[in-house]
Protein backbone atom coordinates (compact mmCIF):
# COMPACT_ATOMS: atom_id res chain seq x y z
CA UNK A 1 0.00 0.00 0.00
CA UNK A 2 1.21 3.45 -0.77
CA UNK A 3 1.36 6.22 1.93
CA UNK A 4 1.43 9.90 1.36
CA UNK A 5 3.71 10.30 4.62
CA UNK A 6 5.50 13.33 4.49
CA UNK A 7 9.16 11.35 4.92
CA UNK A 8 10.76 14.35 7.20
CA UNK A 9 7.71 13.12 9.61
CA UNK A 10 9.52 9.92 10.02
CA UNK A 11 12.15 9.06 12.83
CA UNK A 12 14.00 6.65 12.86
CA UNK A 13 17.83 7.08 14.34
CA UNK A 14 18.51 5.53 17.67
CA UNK A 15 19.73 9.42 19.25
CA UNK A 16 16.62 10.98 17.58
CA UNK A 17 13.83 8.57 19.11
CA UNK A 18 15.57 8.61 22.80
CA UNK A 19 13.28 11.62 23.51
CA UNK A 20 10.31 9.63 22.99
CA UNK A 21 11.34 6.52 24.93
CA UNK A 22 11.77 8.52 28.27
CA UNK A 23 8.50 8.35 30.38
CA UNK A 24 7.89 11.23 32.96
CA UNK A 25 8.66 9.16 35.77
CA UNK A 26 11.66 7.69 34.57
CA UNK A 27 11.36 4.49 35.27
CA UNK A 28 10.38 2.65 32.30
CA UNK A 29 12.35 3.48 28.60
CA UNK A 30 10.67 2.55 26.26
CA UNK A 31 11.39 0.45 22.66
CA UNK A 32 11.04 1.08 19.14
CA UNK A 33 12.35 1.51 15.69
CA UNK A 34 10.19 4.34 14.02
CA UNK A 35 8.21 7.62 15.57
CA UNK A 36 5.70 8.73 12.80
CA UNK A 37 4.87 12.32 13.45
CA UNK A 38 1.94 13.06 10.75
CA UNK A 39 0.10 16.53 10.29
CA UNK A 40 -3.32 15.78 9.09
CA UNK A 41 -5.82 13.59 10.23
CA UNK A 42 -5.51 11.55 6.38
CA UNK A 43 -1.43 11.02 7.41
CA UNK A 44 -2.96 8.88 10.36
CA UNK A 45 -5.11 7.18 8.93
CA UNK A 46 -2.73 6.13 6.50
CA UNK A 47 -0.34 4.67 9.15
CA UNK A 48 -2.80 3.32 10.55
CA UNK A 49 -4.26 1.24 7.34
CA UNK A 50 -0.33 0.22 7.06
CA UNK A 51 0.11 -0.86 10.51
CA UNK A 52 -3.36 -2.83 10.56
CA UNK A 53 -2.18 -4.40 7.20
CA UNK A 54 1.71 -5.79 9.02
CA UNK A 55 -0.13 -5.93 12.30
CA UNK A 56 2.37 -3.58 13.51
CA UNK A 57 1.10 -1.90 16.79
CA UNK A 58 0.77 1.94 17.01
CA UNK A 59 1.27 3.83 20.67
CA UNK A 60 -0.11 7.42 20.25
CA UNK A 61 1.71 9.58 22.20
CA UNK A 62 0.60 13.64 23.26
CA UNK A 63 2.82 15.66 25.00
CA UNK A 64 4.35 12.95 26.79
CA UNK A 65 3.64 14.37 30.14
CA UNK A 66 1.16 10.81 31.35
CA UNK A 67 2.20 9.36 34.41
CA UNK A 68 1.62 5.96 34.27
CA UNK A 69 3.70 4.90 31.30
CA UNK A 70 1.44 4.78 28.38
CA UNK A 71 2.95 6.73 25.75
CA UNK A 72 5.95 4.74 25.00
CA UNK A 73 6.34 0.96 23.78
CA UNK A 74 7.95 -1.69 26.12
CA UNK A 75 10.05 -4.29 24.78
CA UNK A 76 8.73 -7.02 22.66
CA UNK A 77 5.48 -4.45 22.20
CA UNK A 78 6.16 -4.32 17.87
CA UNK A 79 4.85 -0.93 18.11
CA UNK A 80 6.26 2.11 16.57
CA UNK A 81 5.14 5.91 18.26
CA UNK A 82 2.22 7.98 16.68
CA UNK A 83 3.18 11.61 17.57
CA UNK A 84 0.33 14.37 17.21
CA UNK A 85 2.68 17.41 17.84
CA UNK A 86 2.65 18.19 14.03
CA UNK A 87 -1.14 17.55 14.00
CA UNK A 88 -1.71 20.74 16.01
CA UNK A 89 -4.20 23.21 14.09
CA UNK A 90 -7.01 25.13 16.13
CA UNK A 91 -9.89 24.67 13.66
CA UNK A 92 -12.47 27.26 14.35
CA UNK A 93 -13.84 28.99 17.26
CA UNK A 94 -17.40 29.70 17.99
CA UNK A 95 -18.06 31.90 20.93
CA UNK A 96 -21.43 32.67 19.85
CA UNK A 97 -22.14 28.87 20.66
CA UNK A 98 -19.10 28.30 23.65
CA UNK A 99 -17.04 25.93 21.33
CA UNK A 100 -13.93 25.80 20.06
CA UNK A 101 -12.54 22.96 17.14
CA UNK A 102 -8.78 22.00 17.82
CA UNK A 103 -6.33 19.32 16.45
CA UNK A 104 -5.45 16.62 18.81
CA UNK A 105 -1.62 18.01 19.43
CA UNK A 106 -2.84 21.78 20.43
CA UNK A 107 -0.84 22.34 23.70
CA UNK A 108 -3.15 22.88 26.34
CA UNK A 109 -1.99 26.18 27.38
CA UNK A 110 -2.22 27.35 23.54
CA UNK A 111 -5.80 26.25 23.88
CA UNK A 112 -6.50 28.40 27.08
CA UNK A 113 -5.04 30.87 25.67
CA UNK A 114 -7.03 31.28 22.54
CA UNK A 115 -10.13 30.89 24.09
CA UNK A 116 -8.85 33.74 26.69
CA UNK A 117 -8.53 35.98 23.49
CA UNK A 118 -12.34 35.53 22.32
CA UNK A 119 -13.15 36.06 26.20
CA UNK A 120 -14.06 33.06 26.55
CA UNK A 121 -12.82 29.86 29.20
CA UNK A 122 -11.22 26.33 28.48
CA UNK A 123 -11.38 25.26 31.94
CA UNK A 124 -9.44 22.02 32.19
CA UNK A 125 -6.25 23.26 34.11
CA UNK A 126 -3.18 20.95 34.86
CA UNK A 127 0.82 21.70 36.03
CA UNK A 128 1.33 20.04 32.67
CA UNK A 129 -0.32 22.34 30.26
CA UNK A 130 2.68 24.23 29.10
CA UNK A 131 3.34 20.82 27.52
CA UNK A 132 0.28 18.11 27.71
CA UNK A 133 -1.71 17.90 24.64
CA UNK A 134 -5.44 18.12 24.34
CA UNK A 135 -5.35 14.80 22.59
CA UNK A 136 -3.57 13.30 25.34
CA UNK A 137 -5.93 15.07 28.17
CA UNK A 138 -8.94 13.58 26.17
CA UNK A 139 -7.03 10.27 25.68
CA UNK A 140 -6.76 10.25 29.78
CA UNK A 141 -9.64 12.13 31.04
CA UNK A 142 -7.74 14.33 32.62
CA UNK A 143 -8.12 15.97 35.65
CA UNK A 144 -6.68 19.00 37.46
CA UNK A 145 -7.65 21.93 39.32
CA UNK A 146 -10.96 23.33 38.31
CA UNK A 147 -12.84 20.00 38.32
CA UNK A 148 -14.95 20.71 41.29
CA UNK A 149 -16.62 23.18 39.25
CA UNK A 150 -15.92 22.58 35.66
CA UNK A 151 -15.96 18.46 36.10
CA UNK A 152 -12.63 16.01 33.96
CA UNK A 153 -11.93 16.27 30.80
CA UNK A 154 -15.13 14.04 29.64
CA UNK A 155 -17.76 16.76 30.85
CA UNK A 156 -15.71 19.28 28.39
CA UNK A 157 -16.04 17.44 25.16
CA UNK A 158 -18.79 17.48 22.96
CA UNK A 159 -17.66 15.88 19.58
CA UNK A 160 -14.58 14.10 18.33
CA UNK A 161 -13.00 12.89 15.27
CA UNK A 162 -11.26 9.35 15.79
CA UNK A 163 -9.22 7.06 13.53
CA UNK A 164 -10.11 4.05 14.07
CA UNK A 165 -7.92 0.77 14.31
CA UNK A 166 -8.90 0.27 10.45
CA UNK A 167 -7.88 3.48 9.19
CA UNK A 168 -11.30 4.51 9.21
CA UNK A 169 -11.80 8.12 10.14
CA UNK A 170 -14.97 8.99 12.07
CA UNK A 171 -16.08 12.68 11.86
CA UNK A 172 -18.07 12.83 15.20
CA UNK A 173 -17.30 16.71 15.52
CA UNK A 174 -20.97 17.71 16.64
CA UNK A 175 -21.16 20.88 18.72
CA UNK A 176 -24.54 20.27 20.16
CA UNK A 177 -25.86 20.60 23.80
CA UNK A 178 -28.57 17.19 23.30
CA UNK A 179 -27.78 14.79 20.92
CA UNK A 180 -29.46 11.33 22.25
CA UNK A 181 -29.08 9.24 19.04
CA UNK A 182 -27.78 6.10 19.79
CA UNK A 183 -24.41 4.95 21.99
CA UNK A 184 -22.54 7.75 22.95
CA UNK A 185 -19.41 6.90 21.21
CA UNK A 186 -17.31 9.49 21.66
CA UNK A 187 -17.13 9.21 25.39
CA UNK A 188 -15.98 5.27 25.04
CA UNK A 189 -12.95 6.91 23.33
CA UNK A 190 -12.42 9.47 26.05
CA UNK A 191 -10.15 7.82 28.53
CA UNK A 192 -9.58 4.58 26.55
CA UNK A 193 -5.42 5.77 26.68
CA UNK A 194 -5.02 4.90 23.03
CA UNK A 195 -6.09 1.70 23.16
CA UNK A 196 -9.46 2.20 20.66
CA UNK A 197 -8.31 4.38 18.63
CA UNK A 198 -6.63 7.90 17.57
CA UNK A 199 -8.25 10.98 18.66
CA UNK A 200 -7.39 13.77 15.70
CA UNK A 201 -9.69 16.47 16.65
CA UNK A 202 -12.45 17.85 18.97
CA UNK A 203 -15.11 19.95 19.36
CA UNK A 204 -14.03 21.47 23.27
CA UNK A 205 -17.21 23.37 25.19
CA UNK A 206 -16.06 26.73 26.36
CA UNK A 207 -17.47 28.72 29.58
CA UNK A 208 -17.68 32.86 29.95
CA UNK A 209 -14.41 33.99 31.03
CA UNK A 210 -14.20 34.39 35.39
CA UNK A 211 -14.42 38.26 35.56
CA UNK A 212 -13.19 38.32 39.00
CA UNK A 213 -11.57 35.66 41.27
CA UNK A 214 -10.57 34.81 44.71
CA UNK A 215 -7.33 33.00 45.88
CA UNK A 216 -6.74 31.89 49.62
CA UNK A 217 -4.29 29.57 51.39
CA UNK A 218 -5.63 28.89 55.39
CA UNK A 219 -3.54 26.94 57.11
CA UNK A 220 -5.65 24.36 59.30
CA UNK A 221 -6.25 23.29 62.52
CA UNK A 222 -5.96 19.73 61.32
CA UNK A 223 -6.74 17.35 58.49
CA UNK A 224 -10.36 16.62 59.86
CA UNK A 225 -11.37 20.47 59.22
CA UNK A 226 -10.80 20.35 56.04
CA UNK A 227 -14.13 18.73 55.30
CA UNK A 228 -16.05 20.99 57.53
CA UNK A 229 -14.48 23.80 55.51
CA UNK A 230 -15.26 22.51 52.45
CA UNK A 231 -18.42 21.99 52.75
CA UNK A 232 -18.74 25.62 54.32
CA UNK A 233 -17.22 26.88 51.01
CA UNK A 234 -20.21 25.17 49.21
CA UNK A 235 -22.79 26.81 51.47
CA UNK A 236 -21.31 30.27 51.15
CA UNK A 237 -19.86 30.15 47.85
CA UNK A 238 -21.76 28.04 45.88
CA UNK A 239 -20.78 26.95 42.55
CA UNK A 240 -18.28 30.28 42.65
CA UNK A 241 -15.85 27.43 44.36
CA UNK A 242 -13.23 26.59 41.79
CA UNK A 243 -10.53 24.86 42.72
CA UNK A 244 -10.13 23.02 46.46
CA UNK A 245 -6.44 21.69 46.99
CA UNK A 246 -4.90 20.05 50.11
CA UNK A 247 -1.38 21.13 50.70
CA UNK A 248 0.77 18.86 53.74
CA UNK A 249 3.61 20.65 55.05
CA UNK A 250 6.08 18.12 54.02
CA UNK A 251 5.05 19.37 49.74
CA UNK A 252 5.98 23.05 51.14
CA UNK A 253 9.02 22.16 52.53
CA UNK A 254 10.29 20.09 49.43
CA UNK A 255 8.69 23.54 47.22
CA UNK A 256 10.43 25.39 49.01
CA UNK A 257 13.93 23.77 49.39
CA UNK A 258 14.00 22.46 45.96
CA UNK A 259 11.50 24.58 43.81
CA UNK A 260 13.17 28.56 42.07
CA UNK A 261 10.88 31.19 43.46
CA UNK A 262 8.68 29.65 45.49
CA UNK A 263 7.43 31.77 48.62
CA UNK A 264 4.95 30.60 51.17
CA UNK A 265 2.56 33.07 52.01
CA UNK A 266 1.97 31.73 55.31
CA UNK A 267 4.11 32.49 58.26
CA UNK A 268 5.01 29.66 60.60
CA UNK A 269 4.43 25.58 60.02
CA UNK A 270 1.18 23.91 60.03
CA UNK A 271 0.45 20.21 59.33
CA UNK A 272 -1.88 20.91 56.23
CA UNK A 273 -3.27 23.97 53.98
CA UNK A 274 -6.16 24.67 51.79
CA UNK A 275 -5.43 26.60 48.52
CA UNK A 276 -8.44 27.57 47.15
CA UNK A 277 -10.01 29.43 44.46
CA UNK A 278 -13.87 31.26 43.90
CA UNK A 279 -14.36 33.20 40.60
CA UNK A 280 -17.71 34.53 38.77
CA UNK A 281 -18.03 35.50 35.13
CA UNK A 282 -20.03 38.88 35.99
CA UNK A 283 -18.64 42.39 36.92
CA UNK A 284 -18.61 44.41 39.95
CA UNK A 285 -20.05 41.35 41.83
CA UNK A 286 -19.63 40.86 45.44
CA UNK A 287 -17.55 37.77 45.54
CA UNK A 288 -14.60 39.51 47.80
CA UNK A 289 -17.70 39.98 50.50
CA UNK A 290 -19.02 36.17 50.44
CA UNK A 291 -15.24 35.09 50.42
CA UNK A 292 -13.97 37.28 53.33
CA UNK A 293 -17.57 36.17 55.48
CA UNK A 294 -16.50 32.77 54.46
CA UNK A 295 -13.02 33.80 55.72
CA UNK A 296 -14.75 34.78 58.88
CA UNK A 297 -16.66 32.28 59.76
CA UNK A 298 -14.02 29.02 59.36
CA UNK A 299 -11.75 31.30 61.73
CA UNK A 300 -14.48 32.28 64.03
CA UNK A 301 -15.41 27.90 64.23
CA UNK A 302 -11.51 27.39 64.84
CA UNK A 303 -11.08 25.44 61.51
CA UNK A 304 -8.51 27.75 60.25
CA UNK A 305 -5.08 29.10 62.12
CA UNK A 306 -4.18 31.35 59.39
CA UNK A 307 -4.67 32.32 56.10
CA UNK A 308 -3.58 34.64 53.56
CA UNK A 309 -5.92 36.35 51.01
CA UNK A 310 -4.20 37.29 47.66
CA UNK A 311 -4.61 40.80 46.79
CA UNK A 312 -3.92 40.81 43.21
CA UNK A 313 -3.07 38.25 40.26
CA UNK A 314 0.73 37.84 40.87
CA UNK A 315 0.10 36.79 44.39
CA UNK A 316 -2.38 34.55 43.17
CA UNK A 317 0.16 33.15 40.74
CA UNK A 318 2.73 32.82 43.49
CA UNK A 319 0.03 30.71 45.21
CA UNK A 320 -0.40 28.53 42.24
CA UNK A 321 3.54 28.33 41.56
CA UNK A 322 3.71 26.33 45.40
CA UNK A 323 0.92 24.21 44.40
CA UNK A 324 2.73 23.39 41.12
CA UNK A 325 6.21 22.68 42.69
CA UNK A 326 4.48 20.24 45.37
CA UNK A 327 3.82 17.83 42.33
CA UNK A 328 7.90 19.16 40.98
CA UNK A 329 10.13 19.05 43.89
CA UNK A 330 9.40 15.17 45.33
CA UNK A 331 11.95 13.82 42.62
CA UNK A 332 14.61 15.98 44.47
CA UNK A 333 13.75 14.16 47.63
CA UNK A 334 14.82 10.38 46.26
CA UNK A 335 12.66 7.53 45.34
CA UNK A 336 8.76 8.74 45.43
CA UNK A 337 5.84 5.88 45.25
CA UNK A 338 3.15 7.19 43.86
CA UNK A 339 -1.04 6.84 43.86
CA UNK A 340 -3.09 8.51 42.36
CA UNK A 341 -6.50 7.71 44.09
CA UNK A 342 -10.10 8.36 44.84
CA UNK A 343 -12.75 7.97 47.65
CA UNK A 344 -15.73 9.69 48.70
CA UNK A 345 -14.76 13.37 49.94
CA UNK A 346 -16.18 12.73 53.05
CA UNK A 347 -13.65 9.87 53.76
CA UNK A 348 -10.45 11.64 52.69
CA UNK A 349 -9.14 12.48 56.42
CA UNK A 350 -9.45 8.91 57.22
CA UNK A 351 -8.35 7.31 54.50
CA UNK A 352 -4.85 9.28 54.80
CA UNK A 353 -4.78 9.02 58.75
CA UNK A 354 -5.10 4.91 58.15
CA UNK A 355 -2.57 4.71 54.82
CA UNK A 356 -0.35 6.77 56.83
CA UNK A 357 -0.36 4.36 59.69
CA UNK A 358 -0.09 1.47 57.55
CA UNK A 359 2.64 2.36 55.28
CA UNK A 360 4.98 3.61 58.08
CA UNK A 361 4.79 0.14 59.75
CA UNK A 362 5.31 -1.50 56.79
CA UNK A 363 8.50 0.80 56.06
CA UNK A 364 9.62 2.57 58.97
CA UNK A 365 10.75 6.27 58.30
CA UNK A 366 8.83 6.26 55.10
CA UNK A 367 7.66 9.46 54.30
CA UNK A 368 3.99 10.45 53.41
CA UNK A 369 2.90 13.09 50.56
CA UNK A 370 -0.38 12.89 50.10
CA UNK A 371 -1.70 16.06 48.74
CA UNK A 372 -3.86 17.31 45.87
CA UNK A 373 -7.85 17.82 45.00
CA UNK A 374 -9.20 17.40 48.14
CA UNK A 375 -12.74 18.61 46.36
CA UNK A 376 -13.21 15.44 44.17
CA UNK A 377 -12.10 13.05 46.37
CA UNK A 378 -8.82 12.35 44.49
CA UNK A 379 -5.60 12.39 46.47
CA UNK A 380 -2.01 11.90 45.12
CA UNK A 381 -0.99 9.53 48.08
CA UNK A 382 2.73 9.66 47.43
CA UNK A 383 5.43 8.44 49.43
CA UNK A 384 8.66 9.57 49.88
CA UNK A 385 11.84 7.36 50.82
CA UNK A 386 12.87 7.39 54.38
CA UNK A 387 16.24 9.54 54.50
CA UNK A 388 18.75 7.17 54.80
CA UNK A 389 16.98 4.41 52.64
CA UNK A 390 18.80 3.12 49.43
CA UNK A 391 16.97 4.59 46.81
CA UNK A 392 16.92 1.26 44.78
CA UNK A 393 16.04 -0.75 47.73
CA UNK A 394 13.02 1.63 48.33
CA UNK A 395 11.48 1.52 44.90
CA UNK A 396 11.82 -2.59 44.65
CA UNK A 397 9.50 -2.11 46.96
CA UNK A 398 6.45 -0.66 45.08
CA UNK A 399 4.29 -3.17 44.44
CA UNK A 400 4.28 -4.32 48.05
CA UNK A 401 3.45 -0.90 49.04
CA UNK A 402 0.92 -0.57 46.42
CA UNK A 403 -1.13 -3.46 47.61
CA UNK A 404 -1.11 -1.81 50.65
CA UNK A 405 -2.38 1.50 49.85
CA UNK A 406 -4.79 0.44 47.49
CA UNK A 407 -6.60 -2.58 49.73
CA UNK A 408 -7.04 0.46 51.70
CA UNK A 409 -8.25 2.20 49.07
CA UNK A 410 -10.64 -0.48 47.85
CA UNK A 411 -11.63 -0.57 51.43
CA UNK A 412 -13.35 2.93 51.16
CA UNK A 413 -14.95 1.95 47.98
CA UNK A 414 -12.69 3.74 46.46
CA UNK A 415 -10.37 4.20 43.14
CA UNK A 416 -6.59 3.20 42.20
CA UNK A 417 -6.29 5.81 39.69
CA UNK A 418 -8.80 9.26 39.53
CA UNK A 419 -7.40 10.99 36.89
CA UNK A 420 -3.83 9.92 35.71
CA UNK A 421 -5.29 6.53 34.25
CA UNK A 422 -4.24 3.21 33.90
CA UNK A 423 -1.52 3.11 31.20
CA UNK A 424 1.07 0.13 31.71
CA UNK A 425 2.21 0.63 35.40
CA UNK A 426 -1.48 0.28 36.92
CA UNK A 427 -2.45 -2.56 33.98
CA UNK A 428 -2.20 -5.77 36.55
CA UNK A 429 -3.44 -3.90 40.04
CA UNK A 430 -6.45 -2.85 37.87
CA UNK A 431 -7.16 -6.24 37.09
CA UNK A 432 -7.06 -6.78 40.89
CA UNK A 433 -9.98 -4.86 42.18
CA UNK A 434 -12.31 -4.40 39.21
CA UNK A 435 -14.43 -7.03 39.08
CA UNK A 436 -14.52 -10.39 36.73
CA UNK A 437 -17.57 -8.48 34.69
CA UNK A 438 -16.12 -5.36 34.41
CA UNK A 439 -12.73 -6.84 33.15
CA UNK A 440 -14.88 -9.05 30.79
CA UNK A 441 -16.88 -5.99 29.18
CA UNK A 442 -14.15 -3.67 28.74
CA UNK A 443 -12.56 -6.59 27.03
CA UNK A 444 -15.26 -7.41 24.86
CA UNK A 445 -15.36 -3.38 23.95
CA UNK A 446 -11.72 -3.75 23.24
CA UNK A 447 -11.71 -6.79 20.57
CA UNK A 448 -14.89 -5.66 18.75
CA UNK A 449 -13.20 -2.39 17.95
CA UNK A 450 -9.52 -3.69 17.83
CA UNK A 451 -9.49 -7.29 16.83
CA UNK A 452 -6.08 -7.02 15.87
CA UNK A 453 -5.06 -5.54 19.15
CA UNK A 454 -3.07 -2.90 17.56
CA UNK A 455 -3.78 -0.13 19.25
CA UNK A 456 -2.12 0.78 22.06
CA UNK A 457 -0.47 -2.97 23.32
CA UNK A 458 -0.56 -4.11 26.35
CA UNK A 459 -1.76 -0.66 27.80
CA UNK A 460 -4.87 -0.65 30.08
CA UNK A 461 -6.09 -3.92 29.58
CA UNK A 462 -3.41 -7.19 29.70
CA UNK A 463 -3.10 -8.99 25.76
CA UNK A 464 -4.70 -12.17 25.89
P1 LIG B 1 0.73 11.53 26.72
O1 LIG B 1 1.49 11.41 27.98
O2 LIG B 1 1.50 11.73 25.50
O3 LIG B 1 -0.21 10.25 26.55
C1 LIG B 1 -1.04 9.81 27.59
C2 LIG B 1 -1.88 8.60 27.11
O4 LIG B 1 -2.81 9.01 26.11
C3 LIG B 1 -1.06 7.50 26.46
O5 LIG B 1 -1.65 6.27 26.76
C4 LIG B 1 -1.16 7.78 24.98
O6 LIG B 1 -1.01 6.61 24.20
C5 LIG B 1 -2.58 8.33 24.87
N1 LIG B 1 -2.76 9.34 23.82
C6 LIG B 1 -2.09 10.52 23.68
N2 LIG B 1 -2.59 11.21 22.63
C7 LIG B 1 -3.57 10.43 22.09
C8 LIG B 1 -4.45 10.60 20.98
N3 LIG B 1 -4.42 11.69 20.22
N4 LIG B 1 -5.32 9.62 20.71
C9 LIG B 1 -5.39 8.49 21.47
N5 LIG B 1 -4.57 8.28 22.53
C10 LIG B 1 -3.68 9.24 22.84
N6 LIG B 1 -3.05 14.69 35.08
C11 LIG B 1 -4.26 15.01 35.58
O7 LIG B 1 -5.25 14.37 35.23
N7 LIG B 1 -4.39 16.03 36.48
C12 LIG B 1 -3.36 16.79 36.89
O8 LIG B 1 -3.51 17.68 37.71
C13 LIG B 1 -2.07 16.50 36.33
N8 LIG B 1 -0.99 17.24 36.67
C14 LIG B 1 0.22 16.94 36.14
C15 LIG B 1 1.32 17.71 36.50
C16 LIG B 1 2.57 17.42 35.98
C17 LIG B 1 3.74 18.29 36.36
C18 LIG B 1 2.74 16.31 35.10
C19 LIG B 1 4.07 15.97 34.53
C20 LIG B 1 1.65 15.54 34.75
C21 LIG B 1 0.39 15.84 35.25
N9 LIG B 1 -0.74 15.09 34.91
C22 LIG B 1 -1.97 15.40 35.42
C23 LIG B 1 -0.61 13.93 34.00
C24 LIG B 1 -0.66 14.29 32.49
O9 LIG B 1 -0.29 15.62 32.26
C25 LIG B 1 -2.06 14.03 31.92
O10 LIG B 1 -2.33 12.65 31.97
C26 LIG B 1 -2.25 14.52 30.48
O11 LIG B 1 -3.61 14.45 30.16
C27 LIG B 1 -1.43 13.73 29.45
O12 LIG B 1 -1.44 14.43 28.22
P2 LIG B 1 -0.23 14.21 27.18
O13 LIG B 1 -0.56 14.98 25.94
O14 LIG B 1 1.05 14.50 27.78
O15 LIG B 1 -0.40 12.66 26.86
C1 LIG C 1 -1.04 17.06 40.31
O1 LIG C 1 -2.19 17.17 40.73
C2 LIG C 1 -0.73 15.95 39.34
O2 LIG C 1 -0.15 17.87 40.59
C3 LIG C 1 0.53 15.15 39.60
O3 LIG C 1 -1.83 15.15 39.10
C4 LIG C 1 0.50 14.33 40.85
O4 LIG C 1 2.86 14.04 41.20
C5 LIG C 1 1.75 13.53 41.20
O5 LIG C 1 1.58 12.38 41.55
ZN1 LIG D 1 -3.60 15.80 40.13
Amino acid sequence: METAIDAKAMITTHDDIAPYMVEQRGRFIGQTSLVVLPKTTQEVSDVVKLCAEYNIGIVPQGGHTGLVSGGIPFPGDNAIVLSTSRLNKIRAIDPANNTMIVEAGCILQTIQEHAAKHDRLFPLSLGAEGSCQIGGNIATNAGGINVIRYGNTRQLILGLEVVTPTGEIWDGLRALQKDNTGYDLKQLYIGSEGTLGIITAAVLQLFPKPKEQQTAILALRDLDTSLPLLNLAQAMLGDALTSFELLPWIGIDFAQKHGQGVIDPIEGQYDWYILMEASVAINHSNLKDHFDNYLETAFEKGWIKDGVLAQNKTQSDCFWLLRENITLCQKAEGGSIKHDISVPVSSVPAFIKMANEAVQKLIPGIRPHPFGHLGDGNIHYNLSQPINMNKQDYLDRWEEVNRVVHDIVHSFNGSISAEHGIGRVKRDENQHYKSPIEIQLMKSIKTTLDPKGIMNPGKLIPVS
